[in-house]
């Protein structure tokens, strides 16, 4: 039994507890459960090893497990099943795992739904709803009905895909043990995450050794493994505890370059080269770049392979077969000086424990300059519409503006080197009618505005586009936060014209935001591209509620980066002066 199973089964308990059961104390218990399945979910080593080698006492005796839960965990591993869990079902025989992650219809709403019209999954529930039976029901109406149908088309997005963020401190510890492993020369960690895409169907991993059979064994006795999928001389491919599939390449260190190379892909960028190559009358493969006779001409280095194909070194986020072979051809000449990784002097998008963030303005700067090495940030916390989020009034924003002038004149006492600024901003609401909430004498004294969207998601594309459009063409607008809205493997965004969008921006001078936050990647690589093709100028902004945050910047410059961007169309690489110039 894998953990996942476990974890399954733990959810789907609590999940039948908040439907079956009245009793005030259910709470206690459904948190007792959640908090169980969170726990082995992050487990890196085997619930059923644990309780082979120690028994119950070995369940017990890890943290957020009770005697309780750990004797039902004892009873699924023994029998396979859990006699709760059956009796649950039983009571409720629905199909929990259509539901269990639904956005927007919890388990008393699925209840009603089963008791009134005996729905026991989601096709069924599709069908009354299209038929209208939904809104006929007391406490339901036409516009609950037209919610359930659209939550229903967003959970058959294909979620089988994991956010790059979510995944990336796991491969990052990966990485690092096999690069310490002693008989690992290098170690690279290849595929989509190399490419920084928003989403990763599989690890890929390419390691150069003298000793294959060593390194091989090593990495598939990690103790993330699951299951062991497959294993060869120069290969391995296993699955991790949480679901992910690796691939392990293992190569000798002269063919290191030529592997990345390949298995950095993406496919089409691979075939345009090898048939590049075939036109020069070269062979390439994960082994080399061969010349007629067969005779090695590279592959120790990737850089090497480029050049004998007559090509600049082509970035691993661009090579999308997306035009960057032409582009990078020698005979061309061109030169692209992309935003990298180390470049973002600021952040433009913060929020504070005035609204809805965690820390003090104080705490947030004192982060971005000693953990981050950021010169500024603006602090943008959300505006008086948004009341779930605390938004701030007028006078609110006028006292914050007077807050941080203090501290801008205390901070740098703490702070050695380069001298720290925090610009004073908002998240501005933009309204539905593309009006915002606050003034414009108000928004006037700010360093620098940003609005966006909260609500009325679906006004049609028409619309929506034009209160976009109208927020762009306010006087006191710089920037556009995560302009379509959109939440990776959840949401899709409310429906824009995104060119009509990127034309008000250029007219405008409006900027355009990359939102860092690796839930939204908003704008997505495709528009970042349009916009700056179309000389719109970006910032890359992590949106932090948390220090912590800060870190999700080199997400938001990996979607840049795949996008196309140069260090000269984001705003936020310039110093602080030179920022504020290039403002509305
Ligand atoms: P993913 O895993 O879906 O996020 O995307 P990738 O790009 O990591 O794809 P994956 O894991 O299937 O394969 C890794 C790389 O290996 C891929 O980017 C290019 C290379 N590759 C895979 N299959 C082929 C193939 O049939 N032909 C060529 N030329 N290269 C391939
Ligand atoms: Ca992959
Ligand atoms: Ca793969
Ligand atoms: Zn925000």
């Amino acid at each position: 039994m894998k953990n996942i199973e476990i974890v399954k089964i733990l959810r789907e308990i609590s999940y039948l507890i908040q439907i079956t059961e009245d009793d005030p104390n259910t709470i206690f218990k459904v948190r007792a459960y959640e908090k169980a399945a969170d726990m082995i979910e992050g487990l890196s080593t085997s619930v059923v090893e644990i309780y082979n080698k120690n028994g119950i006492r070995g369940l017990r005796d890890l943290p957020s497990i009770g005697s309780a839960i750990s004797s039902k965990i004892e009873e699924l591993i023994k029998s396979n099943k859990i006699a709760y869990h059956e009796e649950l079902r039983k009571k409720m025989p629905i199909r929990v795992s259509d539901f269990i992650n639904m956005k927007g219809i919890g388990p008393k709403t699925v209840k009603i739904l089963y008791d009134k019209l005996k729905i026991k999954n989601l096709s069924e529930l599709q069908i009354a709803a299209s038929e209208g039976k939904i809104a006929k029901l007391k406490g339901f109406s036409k516009i609950k009905e037209d919610k359930i149908l659209k939550t229903i088309q967003f959970s058959k997005i294909d979620n089988s895909r994991y956010l790059l963020g979510d995944i990336f401190p796991l491969i990052k510890k990966i990485e690092s043990r096999l690069t310490g492993h002693a008989n690992v020369i290098h170690c690279s960690v290849v595929g989509s995450f190399r490419r920084m895409k928003e989403t990763i169907g599989d690890i890929d991993i390419v390691v150069s050794t003298d000793e294959p059979e060593k390194v091989i064994n090593f990495f598939v006795k990690m103790s993330e493994v699951e299951e062991i999928k497959g294993q060869g001389k120069t290969k391995a491919f296993v699955e991790l505890r949480n679901g992910i599939d690796v691939d392990l390449l293992v190569v000798p260190e002269e063919s290191f370059g030529s592997a990345c190379q390949y298995f950095t892909g993406n496919k089409e960028h691979n075939i345009s080269l090898r048939n590049l190559a075939i036109s020069m009358g070269l062979h390439l493969n994960e082994w080399g770049l061969f010349d007629k006779k067969r005779k090695k001409i590279a592959g120790t280095n990737e850089r090497e392979i480029y050049q004998n194909l007559r090509l600049q070194y082509i970035p691993p986020e661009l090579r999308e077969n997306l035009g960057e072979i032409q582009f990078f051809s020698k005979d061309q000449n061109h030169k692209i000086d992309l935003i990298d990784y180390g470049d973002l002097k600021g952040d433009l998008h913060t929020h504070t424990d005035n609204t809805d963030g965690t820390m003090s303005i104080e705490d947030m700067a004192i982060h971005a300059r000693k953990k981050f090495g950021l010169d500024y940030i603006a602090i943008t916390d959300h505006t008086k519409s948004l009341r779930l989020a605390n938004g701030l009034n007028e006078n609110q924003l006028l006292n914050q503006i007077d807050k941080i002038q203090e501290i801008n004149d205390v901070i740098n006492e703490d702070l050695t080197g380069t001298k720290f600024r925090i610009l004073s901003s908002a998240e501005v609401d933009i309204l539905k009618d593309g009006a915002l909430d606050i003034p414009n004498n108000i928004l006037d004294k700010l360093d620098v505005v940003g609005a966006s969207i909260h609500s009325n998601f679906s006004l049609s594309k028409e619309i929506q586009t034009e209160r976009l459009i109208k927020a762009a063409k306010n006087p006191s607008v710089d920037i556009i936060f995560h302009p379509t809205g959109r939440l990776i493997n959840k949401r899709e965004g409310y429906s824009i014209d995104i060119e009509k969008l990127i034309d008000t921006a250029c007219e405008t001078r409006t900027i355009l935001e990359i939102n860092s936050n690796y839930n939204r990647l908003d704008l997505r690589d495709e528009y970042i591209r349009l916009a700056v093709n179309n000389g719109v100028k970006l910032a890359i902004n992590s949106d932090a509620h948390h220090p912590v945050h800060f870190a999700y910047l080199l997400f938001g410059v990996g979607q840049a980066r795949r996008g196309w961007a140069k260090k000269i169309d984001v705003i936020n690489s310039s110093n602080v002066d030179d920022l504020l110039k290039r403002l509305k």
